[in-house]
Protein backbone atom coordinates (compact mmCIF):
# COMPACT_ATOMS: atom_id res chain seq x y z
CA UNK A 1 0.00 0.00 0.00
CA UNK A 2 2.93 2.66 0.55
CA UNK A 3 3.85 1.66 -2.83
CA UNK A 4 0.68 2.83 -4.16
CA UNK A 5 0.54 6.10 -2.12
CA UNK A 6 3.96 6.47 -3.51
CA UNK A 7 2.46 5.75 -6.93
CA UNK A 8 -0.17 8.33 -6.77
CA UNK A 9 1.71 11.14 -5.44
CA UNK A 10 4.04 10.81 -8.11
CA UNK A 11 1.42 10.83 -10.69
CA UNK A 12 -1.08 13.26 -9.52
CA UNK A 13 1.96 15.80 -8.85
CA UNK A 14 3.10 15.32 -12.10
CA UNK A 15 -0.58 15.57 -13.93
CA UNK A 16 -1.10 18.71 -11.81
CA UNK A 17 2.04 20.50 -12.89
CA UNK A 18 0.84 19.25 -16.49
CA UNK A 19 -1.91 20.81 -16.23
CA UNK A 20 -2.63 23.71 -18.84
CA UNK A 21 -6.20 25.21 -17.91
CA UNK A 22 -8.18 25.73 -14.50
CA UNK A 23 -10.76 23.48 -16.50
CA UNK A 24 -7.72 20.77 -16.82
CA UNK A 25 -6.54 21.30 -12.83
CA UNK A 26 -10.07 20.58 -11.87
CA UNK A 27 -10.42 17.46 -13.64
CA UNK A 28 -6.92 16.39 -12.19
CA UNK A 29 -8.24 16.99 -8.70
CA UNK A 30 -11.57 14.89 -9.08
CA UNK A 31 -9.47 12.36 -10.52
CA UNK A 32 -7.23 12.23 -7.43
CA UNK A 33 -8.83 13.60 -4.52
CA UNK A 34 -12.63 13.28 -5.44
CA UNK A 35 -15.09 11.15 -3.71
CA UNK A 36 -14.05 8.57 -6.51
CA UNK A 37 -11.03 9.50 -6.84
CA UNK A 38 -7.78 7.69 -6.53
CA UNK A 39 -6.57 8.59 -3.11
CA UNK A 40 -10.02 7.84 -1.60
CA UNK A 41 -10.25 4.40 -3.24
CA UNK A 42 -7.64 3.77 -2.16
CA UNK A 43 -7.91 4.61 1.52
CA UNK A 44 -11.21 2.60 1.42
CA UNK A 45 -8.57 -0.41 1.53
CA UNK A 46 -7.39 0.57 4.96
CA UNK A 47 -9.11 -1.94 6.81
CA UNK A 48 -7.42 -4.47 5.33
CA UNK A 49 -4.42 -3.31 6.69
CA UNK A 50 -3.17 -4.47 10.29
CA UNK A 51 -3.85 -2.24 13.22
CA UNK A 52 -0.06 -1.63 13.28
CA UNK A 53 0.04 -0.81 9.45
CA UNK A 54 -3.30 1.68 10.04
CA UNK A 55 -2.15 4.32 11.63
CA UNK A 56 1.50 4.90 9.72
CA UNK A 57 -0.45 4.21 5.91
CA UNK A 58 -3.16 7.26 7.64
CA UNK A 59 -0.42 9.31 8.24
CA UNK A 60 1.07 8.73 4.97
CA UNK A 61 -1.98 9.22 3.25
CA UNK A 62 -2.91 12.72 4.93
CA UNK A 63 0.55 13.59 3.84
CA UNK A 64 -0.17 12.89 -0.03
CA UNK A 65 -3.49 14.40 0.24
CA UNK A 66 -2.20 17.76 1.71
CA UNK A 67 1.20 17.57 -0.83
CA UNK A 68 -1.29 17.39 -3.80
CA UNK A 69 -4.08 19.78 -3.10
CA UNK A 70 -0.77 22.14 -1.91
CA UNK A 71 0.27 21.75 -5.32
CA UNK A 72 -2.81 22.33 -6.90
CA UNK A 73 -3.66 25.81 -5.31
CA UNK A 74 0.31 26.67 -6.58
CA UNK A 75 -0.66 25.50 -10.34
CA UNK A 76 -3.97 27.59 -9.60
CA UNK A 77 -2.43 30.70 -8.97
CA UNK A 78 0.24 30.16 -11.76
CA UNK A 79 -2.66 29.52 -14.36
CA UNK A 80 -4.92 32.54 -13.64
CA UNK A 81 -1.15 34.26 -13.89
CA UNK A 82 -1.24 33.19 -17.46
CA UNK A 83 -5.02 33.73 -18.18
CA UNK A 84 -4.55 37.33 -17.06
CA UNK A 85 -1.21 37.32 -19.36
CA UNK A 86 -3.16 36.13 -22.16
CA UNK A 87 -6.09 38.50 -21.42
CA UNK A 88 -4.25 41.79 -21.39
CA UNK A 89 -2.21 40.43 -24.91
CA UNK A 90 -5.42 40.01 -26.43
CA UNK A 91 -6.91 43.29 -25.59
CA UNK A 92 -4.47 45.79 -26.26
CA UNK A 93 -5.81 49.59 -25.40
CA UNK A 94 -4.83 52.23 -27.28
CA UNK A 95 -4.26 54.96 -24.91
CA UNK A 96 -3.49 57.29 -27.19
CA UNK A 97 -6.47 57.20 -28.99
CA UNK A 98 -8.59 61.00 -28.53
CA UNK A 99 -11.58 60.63 -26.38
CA UNK A 100 -14.43 61.20 -27.59
CA UNK A 101 -15.96 65.30 -27.07
CA UNK A 102 -19.23 65.42 -25.51
CA UNK A 103 -21.28 68.31 -26.85
CA UNK A 104 -23.31 69.36 -24.30
CA UNK A 105 -25.90 72.07 -24.83
CA UNK A 106 -27.31 75.20 -23.16
CA UNK A 107 -29.93 77.54 -22.87
CA UNK A 108 -31.06 79.84 -26.17
CA UNK A 109 -29.58 83.36 -25.82
CA UNK A 110 -33.45 84.76 -26.20
CA UNK A 111 -34.51 82.07 -23.53
CA UNK A 112 -31.30 83.28 -21.10
CA UNK A 113 -33.39 87.24 -21.84
CA UNK A 114 -36.49 85.75 -20.99
CA UNK A 115 -35.46 83.98 -17.93
CA UNK A 116 -33.66 87.22 -16.57
CA UNK A 117 -36.87 89.33 -17.11
CA UNK A 118 -39.47 86.82 -15.84
CA UNK A 119 -37.16 86.68 -12.59
CA UNK A 120 -37.43 90.46 -12.43
CA UNK A 121 -41.37 90.53 -12.58
CA UNK A 122 -41.67 87.68 -10.04
CA UNK A 123 -39.74 89.59 -7.65
CA UNK A 124 -42.20 92.72 -8.33
CA UNK A 125 -45.39 90.14 -7.15
CA UNK A 126 -46.38 89.34 -10.68
CA UNK A 127 -47.61 86.13 -12.11
CA UNK A 128 -46.56 84.71 -15.42
CA UNK A 129 -49.35 83.09 -17.81
CA UNK A 130 -49.02 80.77 -20.40
CA UNK A 131 -51.45 81.09 -22.99
CA UNK A 132 -52.91 79.28 -26.38
CA UNK A 133 -51.17 80.47 -29.43
CA UNK A 134 -54.27 79.78 -31.47
CA UNK A 135 -56.89 82.44 -30.32
CA UNK A 136 -60.43 83.41 -31.37
CA UNK A 137 -60.70 86.48 -33.33
CA UNK A 138 -63.12 87.71 -29.91
CA UNK A 139 -60.18 87.64 -27.74
CA UNK A 140 -57.45 88.92 -29.89
CA UNK A 141 -59.27 91.74 -31.36
CA UNK A 142 -62.81 92.18 -30.33
CA UNK A 143 -62.20 92.23 -26.30
CA UNK A 144 -58.94 94.19 -27.22
CA UNK A 145 -61.43 97.08 -28.18
CA UNK A 146 -59.85 96.23 -31.37
CA UNK A 147 -62.96 96.89 -34.17
CA UNK A 148 -64.10 95.26 -37.14
CA UNK A 149 -62.49 97.89 -40.01
CA UNK A 150 -59.02 97.85 -37.91
CA UNK A 151 -56.30 97.47 -40.29
CA UNK A 152 -54.35 94.96 -37.75
CA UNK A 153 -57.09 92.74 -38.40
CA UNK A 154 -56.77 92.69 -42.79
CA UNK A 155 -56.08 88.75 -44.02
CA UNK A 156 -52.81 90.31 -45.14
CA UNK A 157 -51.87 91.10 -41.67
CA UNK A 158 -53.59 88.00 -39.67
CA UNK A 159 -53.24 84.57 -40.55
CA UNK A 160 -56.53 83.23 -39.75
CA UNK A 161 -57.74 79.86 -39.80
CA UNK A 162 -60.90 79.14 -41.17
CA UNK A 163 -62.55 81.48 -43.70
CA UNK A 164 -65.26 83.57 -41.36
CA UNK A 165 -61.86 84.94 -39.26
CA UNK A 166 -63.18 83.56 -36.13
CA UNK A 167 -59.88 81.63 -35.53
CA UNK A 168 -56.69 82.53 -36.34
CA UNK A 169 -52.87 82.65 -34.40
CA UNK A 170 -52.87 85.31 -31.92
CA UNK A 171 -51.27 88.53 -33.20
CA UNK A 172 -49.88 89.44 -29.47
CA UNK A 173 -50.24 87.74 -26.01
CA UNK A 174 -52.71 90.00 -24.35
CA UNK A 175 -55.95 87.86 -25.81
CA UNK A 176 -54.22 85.73 -22.80
CA UNK A 177 -54.58 89.11 -20.09
CA UNK A 178 -58.24 89.04 -21.14
CA UNK A 179 -58.71 85.34 -20.21
CA UNK A 180 -57.22 86.30 -16.83
CA UNK A 181 -59.02 88.84 -16.09
CA UNK A 182 -62.11 86.66 -16.62
CA UNK A 183 -60.87 83.58 -15.02
CA UNK A 184 -59.08 84.75 -11.81
CA UNK A 185 -61.06 88.49 -11.61
CA UNK A 186 -58.79 91.73 -10.27
CA UNK A 187 -56.58 92.59 -8.95
CA UNK A 188 -54.13 91.12 -10.68
CA UNK A 189 -50.63 92.02 -11.59
CA UNK A 190 -49.17 89.07 -14.28
CA UNK A 191 -47.38 88.89 -17.34
CA UNK A 192 -47.78 86.69 -20.74
CA UNK A 193 -44.48 85.56 -22.95
CA UNK A 194 -44.47 83.26 -25.59
CA UNK A 195 -45.09 83.11 -28.94
CA UNK A 196 -47.20 85.69 -31.64
CA UNK A 197 -47.60 85.56 -35.57
CA UNK A 198 -48.43 87.99 -38.63
CA UNK A 199 -48.10 87.89 -41.54
CA UNK A 200 -44.47 89.63 -42.21
CA UNK A 201 -41.95 88.62 -44.75
CA UNK A 202 -38.44 87.46 -43.05
CA UNK A 203 -35.86 90.04 -43.39
CA UNK A 204 -33.17 91.19 -40.57
CA UNK A 205 -35.62 92.75 -38.37
CA UNK A 206 -39.25 90.61 -39.46
CA UNK A 207 -40.25 87.29 -39.04
CA UNK A 208 -43.56 85.79 -39.18
CA UNK A 209 -43.59 84.16 -35.45
CA UNK A 210 -41.95 86.24 -33.10
CA UNK A 211 -42.21 86.03 -28.94
CA UNK A 212 -43.39 88.93 -26.84
CA UNK A 213 -43.92 89.54 -23.12
CA UNK A 214 -47.21 91.55 -22.35
CA UNK A 215 -47.88 92.65 -18.87
CA UNK A 216 -51.10 94.07 -16.90
CA UNK A 217 -51.44 95.42 -13.58
CA UNK A 218 -55.36 96.23 -12.62
CA UNK A 219 -56.33 97.58 -9.05
CA UNK A 220 -58.07 100.37 -7.48
CA UNK A 221 -56.38 103.58 -8.17
CA UNK A 222 -53.71 102.69 -10.37
CA UNK A 223 -52.30 105.76 -12.58
CA UNK A 224 -49.90 106.42 -15.13
CA UNK A 225 -47.44 107.29 -12.44
CA UNK A 226 -47.61 103.25 -11.41
CA UNK A 227 -46.52 102.42 -15.20
CA UNK A 228 -44.42 104.77 -15.67
CA UNK A 229 -42.64 103.96 -11.74
CA UNK A 230 -42.82 100.14 -12.53
CA UNK A 231 -41.73 100.34 -16.46
CA UNK A 232 -38.38 102.84 -15.33
CA UNK A 233 -37.83 99.87 -12.35
CA UNK A 234 -37.76 96.99 -14.71
CA UNK A 235 -35.95 98.86 -17.59
CA UNK A 236 -33.03 99.80 -15.23
CA UNK A 237 -32.88 96.02 -13.75
CA UNK A 238 -32.29 95.03 -17.43
CA UNK A 239 -30.12 98.03 -18.77
CA UNK A 240 -28.32 99.46 -15.70
CA UNK A 241 -29.40 101.68 -12.81
CA UNK A 242 -28.09 105.13 -14.46
CA UNK A 243 -30.21 104.22 -17.66
CA UNK A 244 -32.56 107.60 -18.54
CA UNK A 245 -36.17 106.85 -20.34
CA UNK A 246 -38.70 108.97 -21.57
CA UNK A 247 -42.21 108.12 -22.12
CA UNK A 248 -43.91 109.01 -25.82
CA UNK A 249 -47.16 109.78 -26.64
CA UNK A 250 -48.66 106.89 -28.66
CA UNK A 251 -51.67 104.83 -29.95
CA UNK A 252 -53.12 101.77 -29.42
CA UNK A 253 -57.04 100.67 -29.49
CA UNK A 254 -56.53 98.43 -25.80
CA UNK A 255 -55.25 101.52 -23.91
CA UNK A 256 -56.30 105.14 -23.18
CA UNK A 257 -53.65 107.29 -22.96
CA UNK A 258 -51.10 105.28 -24.68
CA UNK A 259 -47.15 105.29 -24.68
CA UNK A 260 -44.08 104.64 -26.11
CA UNK A 261 -41.13 104.06 -23.96
CA UNK A 262 -37.76 105.19 -25.40
CA UNK A 263 -34.06 104.69 -23.73
CA UNK A 264 -31.38 106.88 -24.09
CA UNK A 265 -28.71 105.35 -26.65
CA UNK A 266 -25.61 103.70 -24.06
CA UNK A 267 -23.49 103.84 -26.99
CA UNK A 268 -23.37 107.45 -27.72
CA UNK A 269 -25.06 108.89 -24.64
CA UNK A 270 -28.26 110.68 -26.61
CA UNK A 271 -25.85 112.28 -29.28
CA UNK A 272 -26.54 110.19 -31.88
CA UNK A 273 -25.06 107.17 -33.57
CA UNK A 274 -25.42 104.13 -36.01
CA UNK A 275 -27.15 102.15 -32.68
CA UNK A 276 -29.83 104.23 -31.97
CA UNK A 277 -29.75 104.98 -36.06
CA UNK A 278 -29.17 108.65 -35.25
CA UNK A 279 -31.89 109.37 -33.05
CA UNK A 280 -29.78 109.44 -29.80
CA UNK A 281 -32.91 107.03 -28.21
CA UNK A 282 -33.46 103.25 -28.50
CA UNK A 283 -37.71 102.51 -28.62
CA UNK A 284 -38.04 99.48 -26.38
CA UNK A 285 -41.96 99.08 -25.21
CA UNK A 286 -45.34 100.05 -25.85
CA UNK A 287 -47.94 100.87 -23.10
CA UNK A 288 -50.51 102.35 -21.93
CA UNK A 289 -53.88 102.51 -19.15
CA UNK A 290 -56.12 99.94 -19.82
CA UNK A 291 -59.15 101.43 -22.01
CA UNK A 292 -62.17 101.09 -19.84
CA UNK A 293 -63.63 99.41 -22.28
CA UNK A 294 -61.33 96.62 -22.36
CA UNK A 295 -62.17 96.48 -18.79
CA UNK A 296 -65.93 96.41 -19.08
CA UNK A 297 -65.46 93.40 -21.62
CA UNK A 298 -63.81 91.62 -19.01
CA UNK A 299 -66.29 92.27 -16.44
CA UNK A 300 -64.19 94.86 -13.93
CA UNK A 301 -66.21 98.03 -13.38
CA UNK A 302 -63.52 100.73 -14.68
CA UNK A 303 -65.19 102.82 -12.32
CA UNK A 304 -63.80 101.27 -9.62
CA UNK A 305 -60.77 99.97 -10.93
CA UNK A 306 -58.16 100.86 -13.54
CA UNK A 307 -54.70 99.69 -14.91
CA UNK A 308 -52.07 99.73 -16.84
CA UNK A 309 -50.47 97.56 -19.84
CA UNK A 310 -47.28 97.13 -21.62
CA UNK A 311 -45.63 94.71 -24.18
CA UNK A 312 -42.27 94.35 -25.69
CA UNK A 313 -40.85 92.35 -27.92
CA UNK A 314 -38.51 89.51 -26.78
CA UNK A 315 -36.29 88.83 -30.13
CA UNK A 316 -35.13 92.80 -30.58
CA UNK A 317 -34.27 93.07 -26.49
CA UNK A 318 -32.24 89.76 -26.79
CA UNK A 319 -30.45 91.48 -29.89
CA UNK A 320 -30.26 94.57 -28.19
CA UNK A 321 -28.58 92.38 -25.19
CA UNK A 322 -26.21 90.52 -27.11
CA UNK A 323 -25.52 92.82 -30.15
CA UNK A 324 -26.68 90.34 -32.71
CA UNK A 325 -27.21 92.08 -35.50
CA UNK A 326 -29.85 89.93 -37.87
CA UNK A 327 -33.38 88.60 -36.23
CA UNK A 328 -32.95 85.31 -38.84
CA UNK A 329 -29.63 84.22 -36.55
CA UNK A 330 -31.88 83.82 -33.62
CA UNK A 331 -34.03 80.87 -35.49
CA UNK A 332 -31.64 79.01 -37.75
CA UNK A 333 -30.35 77.43 -34.66
CA UNK A 334 -26.94 77.48 -36.16
CA UNK A 335 -24.55 75.49 -33.31
CA UNK A 336 -21.24 77.99 -34.81
CA UNK A 337 -23.94 80.98 -33.65
CA UNK A 338 -25.64 79.72 -30.67
CA UNK A 339 -22.38 78.40 -28.92
CA UNK A 340 -20.69 82.10 -28.48
CA UNK A 341 -23.21 83.09 -25.96
C1 LIG B 1 -48.80 96.67 -25.86
C2 LIG B 1 -48.88 98.06 -25.75
C3 LIG B 1 -49.88 98.59 -24.92
C4 LIG B 1 -51.58 95.51 -23.69
C5 LIG B 1 -52.88 95.79 -23.37
C6 LIG B 1 -53.35 94.68 -22.72
C7 LIG B 1 -54.70 94.43 -22.19
F1 LIG B 1 -55.01 93.16 -22.27
F2 LIG B 1 -54.72 94.76 -20.93
F3 LIG B 1 -55.58 95.16 -22.83
N1 LIG B 1 -52.36 93.80 -22.69
N2 LIG B 1 -51.27 94.31 -23.28
C8 LIG B 1 -50.63 96.40 -24.37
C9 LIG B 1 -50.75 97.76 -24.24
C10 LIG B 1 -49.67 95.86 -25.19
O1 LIG B 1 -47.85 96.05 -26.63
C11 LIG B 1 -47.00 96.82 -27.42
Amino acid sequence: MKEQLQAIRQQALSAVTGTQSTADLETVRVQYLGKKGELTSLLKQMGKLTPEERPVMGQLANEVRAEVESAIEAQSAVLAGKALTEKLEAETLDVSIPGKVLHVGHKHPMYTVLDEIKEIFINMGFEIMDGPEIEQEAYNFTKLNTPADHPAREWSDTFYLDSESKTLLRTQTSPMQIRAMETYGVPIRMISPGRVYRKDEVDATHSPMFHQIEGLVVDKGITMADLKGTLNAVIREIYGLGTVTRFRPHHFPFTEPSCEMDIQCHKCGGVGCPTCKGEGWIEVLGAGMVHPKVLRNCGVDPDVYSGFAFGFGLERLAMGQFKISDLRLIFENDIRFLEQF
